[in-house]
């Protein structure tokens, strides 16, 4: 450890820590608008200034090493005015409509102007480039005149998710973040994933959002409006409405979508069960009939379309069944429909996920099972959470409510669907039970869970020697099937899903503000929300939830049926 003295106490820190490492063991927090842990470490802001005993210019806290003996000082006059003045150069090209910001109260920026008293805002103005919104893609729009060249996002998509299809355009003044050669983001190779919407400081990155559609078909007596929620929405939710990081809220979703007037409130756990009947039993057709193997996950929509740009050749390996979220949108148009006497063109299905991409996935080919489209609405649970705001339901003070029936029950198989690893473990809970035809003596697929980017395990069953792998994070996925592709790695059964710990940290989800991305487990403490739902629900195996087997029993026949193969199952496009 090294020794220094931050504001005159001192402070011990590993050797090779930067000064912003340092002042956080000490509880100081030093502002930072771009510096991002082990993917953005540019010193490219200056917020983060401070001064140095002894150095001749203030130094970046972000990149700057500490050393023994070295004094810092984090507050002074000369920083503050120094940081003042960055903010002030920020604002002079910013657009400052604060009033209707998508961040407002929750913009990075926005706090350090008031935590800085920033009141002459226009100090700096002069030339600005006014910048049109790039609304080309299916999922977000790009508005430039509130970037602040933080480079985070292109950090996300480059360094995270491997994919890189943006970056800065032109140089000094007129320097910009955007895609190559005038591209507009839909033009490009974008999955959708929303991983730079997840660590912009500021309002320039949003979702194309669809609140006013929903609350428009509410309000419309011809329709019949159904809502479905993702497994990792009630782990995410809370933070919106000031709840700690890791707080389970289920029962006030269940509610709050109640009161937003909705004709019935499901869950996608449902339909994530669902997939598990289809998608175990394709697992064990392709390992009993030479199919082709290893069989990879298709529920994440960032990740199929990643894999059908950068993989082609592995399309063959995707399931075919579709996502939870559009095999739920089949079967309520279809089953729900026809038991409800309900025509299935009044009904309006809207999801609520954690995901930006699952607005391009709606939109996708063969996603109408029932001859019209599966989903009509995604939306993030950022909008959902605009939403319960703009209805004036007090959140906090919700009593706990339940899902409706049949379309709202789901296993604790279901729930870690939103934590990665689950769809694998989930999988196995069936897969295991069907091929050795006993009960499991112990549900937990422990091997499989956890944070880390890529995990491996190996199962005897019934005699035969299972090799699964997980993997999230593009960055990740692309690191496993090179090794897959390349013969250096087998196996019989991969999970991906698309955000790095998987859609608890999806691109949809509330942000957190760099200073705790850069500290906070937050995909972990998600995560944990869902595996003690899972722990805690008294059916814990997809193939033992009743809803699903009245469903099999009364509509579809077995998994795999002609009937589920035309409603629940997809294409890919090479
Ligand atoms: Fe997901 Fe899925 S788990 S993809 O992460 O398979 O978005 O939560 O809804 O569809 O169930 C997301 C989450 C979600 C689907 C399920």
């Amino acid at each position: 450890n090294i020794t220094i003295k931050i504001n005159g106490t001192e402070v011990s820190a590993p050797s090779g820590s930067t000064i912003l490492e340092a002042a956080r063991l000490a509880n100081i927090e030093i502002p930072t608008l771009c510096f991002l842990k082990d993917i953005n470490e540019i010193g490219a802001c200056r917020m983060c200034v401070v001064e140095v005993k002894g150095a001749r210019t203030l130094v970046t806290a972000c990149v700057y090493p500490i050393n023994e003996g070295m004094e810092v000082f984090t507050n002074t006059p000369k920083v503050i005015e120094s940081r003042r003045k960055t903010l002030q150069l920020l604002l002079s090209i910013h657009d400052r409509k604060c009033l209707s910001c998508v961040r407002s109260g929750n913009c990075e920026l926005q706090k350090l102007c008031k935590e800085y008293k920033i009141d002459d805002e226009a100090k700096y103005d002069g030339e600005r480039i006014p910048y049109d919104l790039d609304v080309s893609a299916a999922h977000m729009v790009r508005d430039n005149n509130k970037c602040i060249l933080c480079r985070r996002c292109v950090a996300a998509c480059e360094k995270v998710q491997n994919i890189g299809v943006i970056g800065a355009n032109e140089r000094g003044f007129s320097t910009f973040i955007g895609s190559p050669f005038g591209m507009g983001l839909g033009e490009t190779s974008c999955v959708s994933c929303g991983q730079c919407i997840a660590v912009c400081p500021t309002g320039a990155l949003y979702e194309k959002d669809y609140t006013s559609e929903i609350f428009e078909a509410i309000a419309d007596p011809e329709k019949y409006v159904i809502v479905q929620t993702a497994p990792a929405v009630r782990a995410g939710l809370g933070e919106a409405f000031g709840y700690p990081i890791g707080t389970d809220v289920e029962g006030k979703l269940a509610a709050a979508l109640k009161k937003l007037g909705f004709d019935k409130v499901f869950d996608t756990n449902f339909s994530a069960d669902l997939t598990i009947m289809e998608e175990a039993n394709e697992f064990l057709d392709r390992v009993q009939n030479g199919g082709v193997l290893p069989l990879i996950t298709s529920c994440s929509p960032g990740w199929v379309k990643y894999c059908e740009h950068y993989f082609p050749d592995m399309t063959e390996n995707l399931s075919s069944c579709k996502s939870p979220q559009q095999m739920f949108g089949a079967i309520a148009k279809s089953y729900y429909a026809e038991k409800m006497g309900i025509p299935k063109e009044k009904m309006v299905v809207v999801s609520v996920m954690p995901c930006t991409a699952k607005k391009f996935e709606i939109g996708r080919d063969h996603e109408d099972g029932a001859g019209v489209p599966d989903v009509d609405i995604a939306i993030t649970t950022r909008e959902l959470a605009r939403m319960i705001e703009r209805a004036g339901i007090r959140f906090t003070e919700l009593a706990d409510e339940e899902f409706d029936m049949p379309l709202g029950l789901g296993t604790g198989a279901a729930v870690i669907f939103g934590a990665t690893g689950g769809v694998m473990e989930a999988a196995l809970r069936t897969a295991v039970e069907k091929l050795t035809g006993e009960e499991l003596e112990k549900l937990d697929f422990a091997d499989v869970r956890g944070i880390e980017g890529i995990k491996e395990a190996s199962y005897n069953v019934a005699g035969m020697e299972v090799k699964v792998a997980v993997a999230s994070g593009l960055g990740n996925a692309k690191e496993l099937l090179t090794k897959v592709k390349n013969g250096e790695a087998d196996y019989h059964f991969i999970e991906i899903m698309g955000c790095p710990g998987g859609c608890v940290n999806g691109g949809g989800q509330p942000q957190q503000p760099g200073y705790i991305r850069n500290t906070v487990d937050i995909r972990g403490k998600r995560a944990e929300v869902l595996y003690n739902i899972d722990k805690n629900n008294p059916i814990r195996k997809s193939h033992e939830n009743p809803a699903i087997i009245e469903l099999y029993e009364t509509y579809l026949g077995e998994p795999g049926s002609h009937k589920a193969h035309e409603l629940l199952h997809t294409t890919y496009v090479k």
